[in-house]
């Protein structure tokens, strides 16, 4: 069993990712009444993805005899400006995702639960592959986004993720 402050900050986690794929979900309806179809996938399929997130945290509390206590989920933003400046909300958001999840690190580490340390390794690495990515995706939209055959171009490339 795991202490009870590792408990409660997996719970909370539970819920910011719960509430990331909300973010997503409100991205995506927005960029598909743009008409913006691949970057409205590619919002819709990291929702998933985040409610994945959202599900291993809670198996693993199961697995270790702990208490899953699910939370409200706070509305998600739902007006945006513009598609760099989603990417931009994106990329903050998922930050302060990466800074959650090295707290639980922290956490762990102090209290030498080392089964809890490598669990959360796996999100560590997440962070790190989706910060890049986002970031990847604002370079172009910064460079090219303004001209409408580029933004076409990367709408389909995005469209393309499958999962
Ligand atoms: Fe956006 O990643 Fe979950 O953890």
């Amino acid at each position: 069993m795991i202490s009870d402050t590792i408990n409660n900050i997996i719970n909370e986690q539970i819920n910011k990712e719960f509430y990331s794929g909300y973010l997503y979900l409100s991205m995506s309806a927005h960029l598909k009444e743009l008409g913006l179809f691949g970057f409205a996938k590619w919002t819709r399929l990291q929702a998933k993805e985040e409610v994945e997130h959202g599900l291993k945290l809670f198996d693993y509390l199961i697995e270790r005899n702990s208490f899953v206590t699910l939370k409200q989920i706070r509305t998600p933003e739902f007006e945006f400006n513009g598609i760099t400046s989603i990417f931009n909300t994106i990329y903050e958001h998922e930050k302060c995702i990466t800074e959650s999840v090295m707290k639980i690190a922290k956490a762990a580490e102090e209290e030498c639960d080392r089964t809890t340390l490598s669990f959360i390794d796996w999100f560590i690495n997440e962070q790190i592959e989706e910060e890049q990515n986002v970031k990847n995706i604002i370079k172009r939209l910064e460079l090219f986004g303004d001209d409408k055959t580029s933004l076409f171009l990367m709408d389909k490339e995005l469209g393309e993720r499958a999962k």
